[in-house]
């Protein structure tokens, strides 16, 4: 984090602080007493409710429409500038879809910012469903999707309860689920651009792209969830990834952020290291028993709000906060 320091006197103790993009002494001293907001699992929840009773937020869907009116609605009411990016999608099979990405920013005017995302777009086919009857049925989505939202507007609305030093963009990434099912005959080990269509397109046509990094939240409220440092985030941004799970330790959650190695995950953090060169970290679960390390309920029908853990949303809200508030 190329942070220069100051060193300042105040009533004779002499502290050593970050810098924080041109602020004052008197605002840099209170960095080390001030308090972090808690965040509130249960808000986060009623979203993912929310989310999930539109029904899967599959391209083309009445679903999909009414929750992009939540989401708009959701940040605007809480004090952020809110933009829609809408485009056109073409899915590995040709299909082609409207969508939208959802921009929402929080104090724009602020030069010093972080990005935080996830996509919001529910899996069409539950392909990794053990019941092979529910292979062609799309996903509730209540962790692959609703989650990441869910975390970002509880954020949210504890900015505007509490001022930090910096300002915050929340981009809600459309399509990122639009991957090959494994039951085509298109499937392959070759097929990473089919996943992420949204986050390719933003990074394509960054809204801005001043970000001192960005933290990318896929899955975020599992049960028994673990995060691990994934190893695309690792490559593009290690010092965001030290920061987080410095961040986890601070706040209490080190038992969730393991320090130790995760797999490489295609996910909406590539197209942003790689095409919009913003150090982007990917949270995202990593089981590291499982055949897919996704954990029990990825792309199966069973992805619903009653398998989120509160205290997995609990772990990583917190851990955000932390990193916001001592910025
Ligand atoms: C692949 O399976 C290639 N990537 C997983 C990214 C993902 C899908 N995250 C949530 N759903
Ligand atoms: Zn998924």
């Amino acid at each position: 984090m190329n942070r220069l320091c100051y060193i300042i006197a105040i009533a004779g103790v002499t502290m050593l602080t970050g810098c924080k993009g041109g602020k004052g002494g008197g605002e840099e001293a209170a960095k080390d007493t001030v308090q972090v907001p808690e965040f509130s699992a249960d808000s986060a929840m009623v979203s993912i409710q929310t989310q999930c009773a539109f029904g899967p937020r599959t391209l083309g869907s009445q679903a999909h429409e009414d929750c992009a009116k939540y989401i708009e609605e959701a940040f605007k009411t809480l004090g952020c500038e809110v933009q829609r990016q809408e485009t056109d999608f073409t899915f590995y099979n040709g299909q082609r879809y409207k969508g939208c990405n959802i921009i929402a920013s929080y104090k724009p005017e602020l030069t010093e910012r972080i990005l935080l995302c996830s996509h919001w777009d529910s899996r069409p086919w539950a392909d990794n469903d053990p019941n092979p009857a529910n292979h062609h049925k799309p996903v509730t989505a209540a962790n692959d999707g609703a989650s990441g939202v869910a975390v970002m507007i509880e954020v949210a609305r504890l900015l505007k309860e509490q001022a930090p030093q910096v300002g915050v963009d929340f981009v809600c990434f459309d399509a990122e689920d639009a991957g090959v099912p494994e039951w085509d005959t298109a499937f392959s080990g070759d097929d990473q651009a089919t996943w992420c269509l949204g986050s390719q397109y933003w990074a394509e046509h960054p809204h801005r792209a001043d970000f001192r990094f960005g933290i990318l939240l896929d899955m975020v409220g599992g049960k028994g969830a673990k995060f691990y440092k994934e190893l695309f985030s690792q490559h593009y941004a290690s010092s965001v990834v030290t920061l987080v799970w410095s961040a986890a330790k601070d706040a209490g959650y080190s038992s969730a952020f393991i320090d130790q190695d995760g797999g490489g995950i295609t996910d909406d953090h590539l197209p942003l290291n790689r095409v919009a060169n913003i150090p982007t970290i990917d949270i995202i679960p990593y089981y590291p028993n499982m055949e897919h390390s996704f954990g029990p309920t990825w792309h199966t029908i069973n992805d619903i709000p009653e398998n989120i853990d509160t205290n997995t949303l609990k772990a990583v809200g917190q851990t955000l906060l932390q990193v916001i508030y001592t910025y």
